[in-house]
């Protein structure tokens, strides 16, 4: 280590040293405690063991069944749309899409669908796992949507792992189906707004390891906050499908705020505004069957783009809703697979297949391989029994309440997590009275996290609409609420409502530019060099998710220095550890595959730290962890 020290050294590396190099700095004897990777990974299950994973607890692994992988397929790789598009370019793909006579599928099983069901916790290994085996069963699809949203934020603060490297393995691992993402517009993948070569930069990330499709929305239907997202992907060459996030009900002549001709004629702004795709962003799953006929219908009359509609099953009638927009032309629909759709989710793509059959419209797919997929989806499912717990069966409460499917599970762990959880039913009534207090806003991220905010506030402090009018000026609001009547979002569509808007703002004043507009750049070289100083990685990546991510990113950096890259592990053990006498192989690269076998842990001594005994490649290892309980 001390040759190493001396090796290392600055002045030793540019010959800055004399004889009295070694006296003069003292540092050099300070040895880092490095761990080997498998010591760390030994430290990260001992502790899970004895502590249990991070809002779950400890408890005994349980005996899961064994995962039904399908079946290997020998057939050589179809090409699919990734050819398509890269050898047509984004105009011509898109016209292409639009003279398809079948409705094309998009699989959200790796992004959308776990973020709704279960607060976004897939892990990569579980999905890189069988992606390439999707890639040949289920190889004409539109694209998979596997990263954004939730997920990136998510990866780095719940899973441990680098959301980069993800998408890297992605697209290693599918080569000829488009890869999606979901992208916030000036938001990016966070929930506040950033400065615009923040938002440039990630794109051009996002391009360069993998993403083609980019759909971009704003959490307002604000344009404005959108121009710069646009202009970046179709700067990359990638597919600019841009959304109009649907809210409210078109049906309904009595809320006439967001009509049929508010979402016409936001189409075809998207559509001036460089847009490749029209996506219908139906969040919340309140978009009705024949409300999805005649919005469809409407938008195939007022624009020549490619549609492309994304709902969640909630109420019970997705499915439907999907087959009046496939009788009205749509072009493309969101559907997972069987083991992770419905409830919060997006309706199941095995169901929907069959259920076009004898349609002219149902694509050609191959119905047994996807219902492979859905068993290996099926039989992984439980190991995330710790965050998954959103009802089964259709609620028809989405309609009143209008709550996203990504955040109705995460608001349901966060109210408990306060100790509402009992409160629930009161927290969905209440989130709609927010809701229609704010003047009736688009919710989705991060608009709909404000709406959450001020729910959360006002059931815990037992606050009612009018108590807010009365005595607002002695409340102390969130800080989400507070920045946005400040209009850091942007600016809802027809404005704030004015009276609760001063009353939140106390004397503050709202800015009145597009948020990104009032941002200073970041300095990218600068960020490199303060991360170089703390000691974390440098890339580009690494760069872009501090800057999106401060103290995320380096609480990551700071994980993995301790505990290793995580993500080799297996998914029961990285959530419930080790059983004792239980041997684990971890493979922790290509060909290295380490052997561990938990042996025994002590009683905790009188500090409360216990000593944890493996068999570490058949020799003992002890690891030493403080017990929290
Ligand atoms: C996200 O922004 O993460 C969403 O899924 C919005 O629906
Ligand atoms: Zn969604």
């Amino acid at each position: 280590r001390f040759l190493m020290n001396v090796l290392e050294h600055p002045d030793f590396v540019s010959g800055h040293c004399n004889v009295n190099f070694i006296d003069e700095h003292p540092e050099l004897f300070k040895f880092k405690a490095t761990r080997d990777r498998g010591t760390k990974l030994l430290h990260y299950i001992a502790d899970i063991t004895v502590n249990g994973y991070t809002g779950t607890g400890a408890e005994a692994k349980p005996n899961f069944d064994s995962i039904e992988l399908p079946s290997t397929l020998e057939c050589s790789l179809a090409e699919g749309t990734k050819q398509k598009f890269d050898e047509l370019g984004p105009e011509e793909f898109s016209k292409w899409v639009f003279a398809q006579d079948k409705v094309m599928f998009t699989d959200t099983t790796w992004r959308d669908a776990h973020q709704s069901l279960f607060a976004t916790r897939l892990r990569t290994i579980d999905m890189v796992r069988v992606a390439g085996k999707a890639a040949r069963g289920v190889p004409n699809l539109f694209s998979l949507e596997c990263w954004g949203g939730a997920t990136f934020d998510v990866a780095y603060r719940f899973l441990h792992e680098d959301p980069w490297e993800r998408l890297r393995m992605f697209r290693k691992e599918v080569p000829n189906t488009l890869l999606q993402m979901l992208l916030r517009g000036a938001n990016a993948v966070g929930y506040t707004s950033y400065p615009d070569n923040v938002v440039r930069n990630f794109i051009q990330l996002a391009a360069k390891n993998g993403v083609d499709v980019f759909r971009v929305f704003d959490s307002l239907n604000s344009l404005d906050n959108m121009h710069i997202a646009i202009d970046e992907v179709r700067n990359q060459g990638k597919l600019a499908e841009v959304a109009v996030c649907y809210t409210g009900d078109i049906l309904d002549g009595s809320r006439p705020k967001y009509n049929l001709q508010y979402y016409v004629t936001m189409a075809k702004e998207l559509h001036k505004a460089g847009a490749n795709i029209i996506a219908i962003k139906d969040m919340a799953g309140l978009l009705k069957p024949q409300a999805a006929y005649n919005l469809v219908s409407a938008l195939k009359d007022a624009t020549s783009l490619p549609i492309h509609l994304h709902t969640h099953e909630g109420s019970g009638n997705a499915i439907y809703t999907y087959g009046r927009a496939v009788d009205a032309g749509v072009d493309v629909i969101d559907l997972a697979y069987s083991a992770f759709a419905n409830g919060t989710s997006q309706p199941s793509m095995n169901s929907m297949y069959y259920g076009l059959t004898g349609h002219s419209r149902q694509p050609s797919m191959n119905a047994e391989y996807m219902q492979e997929m859905s068993d290996y989806f099926g039989s992984i499912r439980p190991y995330y029994r710790g965050v998954d717990h959103t009802a089964p069966y259709p609620n028809t409460s989405v309609y009143q309440h209008e709550m996203p499917g990504g955040q109705y599970s995460n608001l349901q762990q966060q109210a408990k997590s306060v100790g509402l959880g009992d409160r629930w039913s009161e927290i969905k009534k209440v989130y709609h009275q927010v809701n229609m207090m704010f003047g009736d806003i688009v919710k989705v991220t991060p608009s709909s996290k404000v709406v959450g905010d001020m729910t959360l506030f006002m059931v815990q402090n037992n606050l009612t609409e009018q108590d807010i009018y009365d005595k607002g000026d002695t409340l102390d609001f969130p800080q989400s609420v507070v920045e946005f009547f400040e209009g850091r979002l942007g600016v809802p569509y027809q404005g704030f409502p004015e009276k609760l808007q001063k009353i939140i703002l106390k004397g503050l004043k709202a800015i009145s530019k597009r948020p990104g507009a009032v941002l200073q750049p970041v300095d990218f070289e600068h960020v490199r060099h303060e991360l170089e100083e703390k000691g974390y990685n440098t890339t580009d990546e690494d760069i872009s998710a501090y800057c999106l991510y401060p103290k995320v990113y380096e609480d990551w950096s700071k994980f993995r220095k301790q505990f290793g890259d995580v993500s080799v592990l297996d998914t029961p053990t990285f959530f419930f550890g080790m059983n004792i006498g239980e041997t684990i192989p971890v493979t922790i690269e290509k060909g290295k595959t380490l052997i561990i076998k938990l042996l025994l842990i002590s009683e905790p001594n009188e500090d409360g730290d216990r000593v944890v005994v493996f068999e570490f490649n058949g020799q003992p290892r002890s690891i030493k962890v403080h017990d929290k309980h």
